[in-house]
């Protein structure tokens, strides 16, 4: 967190003279993303950033540090719990050690379609698994949509379960994922996002999993020519900020902040909604062999060993059962 509330006259006047936009902050909040910029999670941010510039008169800044620029999510997650990074835009699954809850929404089929996923978010169990980021040193701000993620590779179409046999699988960081590939029969990599490409190139893997955006953002299509609609994990995004630059705040920037996250979420959707379609398009017409029927059934039968695992406490089975009950 910057602030600027020391400058000294003479500063002032120059910046003043520069007309330099940012020195207008009094506090300006760093923001992770490994997405690259246009990316719904970065363009939400980014919104959210003139929201509350102008909600605060120009006193609060966001910068949205996009592309990886500050590291891979699994280590930005522990700057922003030192305060080193204020407000990090993540997926749940790096979070999976850390906040035991986000286990739960990471589990394979867990959510039977975005709609579900957006019922069970926006309600109490929502507001609860943020809640629970607290403890831990973060704050839970939003969730942003991350669709429905498949397996690509580079090998061959995946039709069944017995396909992914010994097939060499990257997955986020997070033995939820590495218990999914198992349990499929697969031999699970997980490595972080950024080295996915290359490792696809050399063959360090036969493949990966991820939604239409990233398949197509991070260019994994260029190098794996096969896509399974299986669509095994729905995975919610979390916009959470360091309880370090948090407890810096006034209780009142406090309260804009959060309602900013808020209303961005929707905008977050659409954006969401809009990318899913041009990305589809483009892996499409790029060639990429796309496998959309397929019977889920084996796969959610097969989950079951992983359920047991990660599920594994009366706090977590009771939110498993609550989620599933929701209409
Ligand atoms: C993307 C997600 C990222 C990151 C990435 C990955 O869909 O938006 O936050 O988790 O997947 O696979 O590492």
């Amino acid at each position: 967190m910057t602030y600027m509330k020391t400058l000294s006259a003479a500063l002032l006047a120059s910046v003043a003279f520069a007309g330099a936009a940012a020195a207008e902050c009094e506090v300006t909040l760093r923001s992770s993303d490994t997405h690259p910029d246009g990316y719904p999670t970065v363009e939400a941010v980014k919104q959210m950033g003139a929201m509350v510039k102008e909600r605060s008169g120009g006193r609060i800044c966001i910068e949205v540090l996009h592309s990886a620029q500050l590291g891979e999510e699994k280590d930005t997650i522990e700057q922003t719990k030192f305060g080193v990074i204020d407000m990090n835009r993540v997926s749940m699954g790096p979070f999976n050690s850390t906040v035991e809850e986000t286990k739960v929404v990471s589990l394979p089929f867990i959510f039977r379609g975005t709609d579900h996923m957006h019922r069970v978010m926006d309600g109490p169990i929502g507001e609860e698994i943020l809640a629970a980021f607290e403890p831990h040193g973060f704050i839970g701000l939003a969730y942003f949509d991350g669709g429905s993620r498949s397996f690509y590779n580079s090998k061959k179409p995946i039709t069944s379960v017995a396909d992914l046999a010994g097939m060499k699988v990257r997955v986020m960081q997070s033995d939820v994922f590495v218990d999914m590939m198992s349990a499929l029969g697969a031999n699970a990599t997980p490595m972080p996002y950024g080295e996915v490409y290359s490792a696809l190139q050399t063959g360090v893997i036969d493949g990966a999993e991820n939604n239409w955006p990233s398949f197509e953002s991070s260019g994994h299509f260029e190098v794996a020519g096969y896509y399974t609609l299986n669509e095994h994990l729905i995975v919610p995004e979390a916009l959470v900020m360091s309880k370090v630059s948090w407890d810096k705040l006034t209780p009142e920037d406090q309260a804009l902040i959060r309602q900013a996250a808020k209303d961005v979420t929707p905008i977050n959707r659409e954006l969401w909604a809009a990318r899913e379609k041009v990305s589809e398009e483009k892996v499409r017409a790029a060639g990429v062999q796309i496998i959309d029927s397929i019977d889920k059934t084996p796969f959610i039968e097969a989950m079951v060993p992983v359920y047991e695992k990660h599920a594994n406490t009366p706090k977590l089975k009771d939110l498993v059962t609550r989620i599933q009950a929701t209409e």
